[in-house]
């Protein structure tokens, strides 16, 4: 019966390991003996003294027995020893450095969080068959994770459950998930979090709530990452019961600053404000005929004496059904440049309109040159088929961060410009938008875990490529097998240009859903807002498809260097991957292939499917060379996302037909249902 009972227990336990709690920490075997050869003999013993090294240590602990097989003594002269030693020189505070002697790997750094990134870097290098020598430092200060979370436990824009913050258990109760996050992050060097969404309750400022941020912040800090809330900006008048907010009465930034003098009391590494001011529908400091400069820097002044940042959004944009959303940021926030305490800093959405599968780089990131800017990616895939699509993120971060933007006529990428190196920035920071929650493998889709890795990577490191942090996030959750790696490698790199195929090809944008944001509804033309419609944004009509943003249109291409917007403004020169973002394209304009557009547009949704089904083909082919679970659990999702891709293709196929009148081109089966059918779909999904 015990045997039984053992046998059970360890059934258990192997099916726990497989389901994708452990994210890239499961450990598994080394297998490869030159890996072994190498770390075995140096790391047979752990050598440390100080105390704050604690959990770097426990984690040498948890994964040296896993990966080798070997069981770490304590102390003694050789091993691995970690050090924190503030005279290094090393001019970056996280940095550390790591060196390799006959019986030991050393780790130092000025701070203890720095040792700990070394640990983890020590650990990614066995994983990934690498020798771990050299000095190592973040080229982004501020690294971070936006949690869109309500503190009724809801996540908006969130596909894996439900908030992973138990507020109804904070602070007596620490799930012990908290912990887990805090390793995951710090193991990409990922160092703070806004915990709350943007569009944010007051009640996170409230008293009751600030003992639970700060036992969220408790866990956080040895693991290097500062707790940042994002706040409401009416908060001293739902919360202090002042009669307004106005950020130029003394009253309010009294309010603020006690505010602040409060929650430092409690989180005396407080990170600081994430603010989303005067946009759709969240109040600010217009409300009152102010500025934005005026209410950033009333918070900056709170925040100020503390040592606390405010990350105030540029994602503002009023409704006119005249205008171009494309240009808001820019016009709401250029004229300030300047203007903002050094506190501040403006986070900047990728992309001009909204976290698009494929959007040209936010014109701001290349205008304001004396206000350091944050970059914000989505890692939640609102807009990229929630967790039933599979895209890789880290191919559309990629593209962003190297784009040249031709910023002071040369070659200069963003990437450059987020370092710091472009305008001198006196802060850097690169965000993104959390895809965590509740579920069991934390992000829902088991291949958005890379997604999650890949921005932490990013963060730390702009200009790493996207192929080697699949090949590590492979190494680390997958498999070590190196053709089962590349195979999984390869199907990664392509997923995004999969699903910009059979959703948004040649820059065709915003025609998804309305207010849920998921599958195609290429028709709304009616929406709370103008700016919310797909009309507004795709134009179709008989004679072509798309948004003029040249100097025929909106402009908006004038908000660009014009080095970077010359071969955009003109039909001949612009990249075919982005023609509706900026012209309105003649059905029967002939692409540098031979075919008209239509031709051309309507094969790319065609394509896009057969990509699909050519993905699980090839899924398929790592069965039992990954665990079976996550196999399983991705073969189903994939049969799903076929099915919708399916849905995609035949609704802006036979929707856009309507306009362009011509024929699918030769060899294309027509779709097997009418326009009216495809709009019903919506009916059946629910979503409403
Ligand atoms: C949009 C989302 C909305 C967010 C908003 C934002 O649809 O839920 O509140 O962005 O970033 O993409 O503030």
């Amino acid at each position: 019966m015990k045997r039984y009972l053992f046998i059970l227990l360890f059934l258990c336990l192997q099916v726990r390991a497989e389901d994708g709690y452990k994210l890239w920490m499961s450990y598994s075997k080394i297998e490869d003996p030159k890996t072994l050869n190498f770390y075995k003999p140096r790391l047979q013993a752990i050598v440390w003294e100080d105390k704050d090294l604690e959990v770097a240590v426990e984690e040498v602990k948890l994964a040296i027995p896993k990966l080798l097989g070997i069981t770490p003594k304590k102390g003694g002269k050789n091993g691995l020893i970690l050090k924190v030693n503030p005279h290094i020189n090393i001019t970056n505070p996280e940095g550390y450095k790591v060196s390799v002697s006959g019986q030991s790997i050393t780790i130092e750094a000025p701070r203890s969080v720095g040792v700990l990134y070394g640990v983890f870097h020590l650990l990614r290098c066995i994983q990934t068959g690498q020798e771990p020598a050299g000095e190592f430092s973040p080229k982004i200060q501020h690294r971070m994770l936006n949690h869109w979370d309500n503190n009724n436990g809801t996540i908006e824009r969130g596909y894996a459950g439900m908030s992973l913050w138990k507020w109804y258990e904070l602070p007596e109760r620490l799930d012990p998930r908290y912990k887990d996050y805090a390793r995951a992050n710090a193991s990409l060097g990922i160092n703070a979090t806004v915990i709350n969404n943007v569009n944010a309750s007051a009640r996170f400022l409230s008293s009751e709530y600030l003992v639970k941020v700060k036992a969220l912040a408790d866990v956080f800090r040895p693991y290097g990452i500062k707790v940042y809330l994002s706040v409401n900006f009416a908060s001293p008048r739902i919360l202090g019961k002042l009669p307004d907010a106005d950020p130029l009465k003394p009253e309010v930034q009294k309010w603020w600053k006690e505010k602040a003098d409060e929650i430092y009391s409690l989180i005396p590494d407080f990170g600081g404000f994430l603010v989303k001011a005067n946009s759709e529908g969240e109040p600010g400091p217009m409300d009152y005929g102010r500025t934005h400069v005026d209410g950033a820097n009333m918070l900056a002044k709170a925040l100020k004496p503390h040592g606390g940042m405010v990350f105030w959004r540029a994602f503002v944009y009023a409704p006119d059904p005249k205008g171009d959303r494309f240009k808001a940021a820019y016009e709401e926030f250029k004229p300030y440049d300047g203007q903002f305490d050094d506190n501040v800093i403006i986070q900047v959405k990728n992309g001009p309109i909204d976290f698009m599968p494929r959007e040209p780089i936010s014109p701001l990131f290349t205008a304001m040159e004396k206000t350091p800017l944050a970059m914000e990616f989505q890692v939640t895939q609102e807009y990229l088929g929630w967790a039933t699509h599979w895209v890789y993120l880290a191919s559309m971060f990629e593209e962003c961060l190297k784009t040249d933007t031709r910023v002071k006529n040369r070659k200069t990428t963003l990437s450059e410009i987020l370092q710091g190196k472009t305008f001198g920035y006196r802060h850097t920071a690169i965000t993104g938008v959390a895809n965590t929650g509740s579920d069991r493998n934390w992000t829902g889709h088991p291949m958005g875990q890379a997604n999650w890795y890949a921005l932490g990577r990013l963060a730390w490191d702009p200009d790493l490529g996207a192929k080697e942090i699949a090949q590590e996030w492979i190494s680390q959750t997958l498999s070590r097998d190196s053709k089962t790696g590349s195979d999984i490698q390869s199907m990664m790199l392509s997923t995004r240009e999969i699903y910009v195929n059979y959703t948004s090809p040649f820059g065709l944008h915003h025609v998804m859903g309305e207010g849920h944001h998921f599958g195609p509804e290429p028709w709304v033309e009616k929406a709370p807002r103008p700016d919310w419609t797909a009309l507004y944004y795709h134009k179709a009509d008989e004679k072509g498809i798309g948004f003029d943003r040249t100097n025929t249109g909106s402009n908006a291409l004038a908000q660009y260097p014009k080095e970077f917007s010359a071969p955009f403004s003109s039909l001949e020169t612009c990249p075919e991957e982005f023609l509706l973002w900026f012209h309105h394209v003649p059905w029967d304009r002939k692409l540098k292939n031979g075919d008209i557009f239509w031709e051309a547009f309507v094969k790319k949704f065609y394509q896009g499917v057969k990509e699909v089904e050519g993905l699980q083909r090839d899924w398929e082919k790592v069965k039992g060379k990954v665990p079976q679970e996550t196999f399983e659990n991705v073969s189903a999702r994939l049969k799903t996302q076929h099915k919708e891709a399916i849905w995609w293709r035949d609704a802006c196929v036979l929707y856009f037909q309507t306009f362009s009148k011509k024929a699918l081109p030769a060899g294309l089966k027509a779709p097997e249902r009418t326009l009216e059918e495809v709009k019903k779909i919506v009916d059946v999904y629910h979503i409403r």
